[in-house]
């Protein structure tokens, strides 16, 4: 009997990206398989290039075979209705490229500077989604993983270490967790 289609996440397991996308399908508790794909090592398979021809992980494959690419409309398309644009839109133009300046030259201050304006958008007691963890949480996941685990959260972002707290017991998240990682350029 033939295999029912499914999703097909190509991923490699060390980019934030794919994490993002990997999250969400557990969360979203469909069947689904993961391909792994080797990005640096050797030269990238011919499939994978026609799916995506810039050459970058996530790409999922649906259930009726065609590819999506990029980390956001993957997280989209697994939960249509859990969306802040803008949220997505601060993160990607202010909160990552930031961070990602500040890290690249130890910059401390900055980086508490950051996470303290990333915390001003969370409730207390809540996810960046509102009132239930939600497709905002699943962007910041992996890369507040990586600022931890390099930096730590300072102790004057209490809400946000309570977040963090809370959120990276989540199964989806935990299942997700790779001894070693990329950041996110
Ligand atoms: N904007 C993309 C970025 C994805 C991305 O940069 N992926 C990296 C790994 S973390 C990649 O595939 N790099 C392969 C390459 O640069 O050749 C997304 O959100 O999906």
């Amino acid at each position: 009997m033939p295999k029912p289609p499914q999703l097909t996440l190509v991923t490699n397991t060390m980019c934030p990206y794919a994490q993002k996308a990997w999250i969400s399908l557990l969360e979203s508790n469909k069947p689904f398989e993961l391909k792994e794909i080797d990005l640096y090592g050797s030269a990238k398979p011919k499939w994978f290039l026609d799916m995506n021809p810039a050459g970058l992980v996530p790409v999922l494959i649906k259930e009726d075979g065609k590819a999506l690419n990029e980390s956001d409309k993957i997280v989209t398309f697994l939960n249509p209705s859990g969306d802040d644009k803008d949220f997505a839109s601060y993160l990607n133009t202010d909160f990552l490229p930031s961070t990602k300046t500040a890290i690249l030259s130890s910059s401390l201050p900055t980086i508490a500077a950051n996470l303290m304006s990333l915390q001003s958008r969370l409730s207390p007691n809540a996810y960046f989604s509102g009132e239930d963890f939600g497709n905002s949480d699943v962007r910041v996941l992996p890369f507040l993983q990586r600022i931890d685990e390099e930096f730590g959260i300072p102790e004057e972002c209490g809400e946000l270490r309570e977040w963090w707290g809370r959120t990276k017991e989540r199964e989806s998240f935990k299942q997700t967790v790779v001894n070693s990682w990329w950041w996110w350029w």
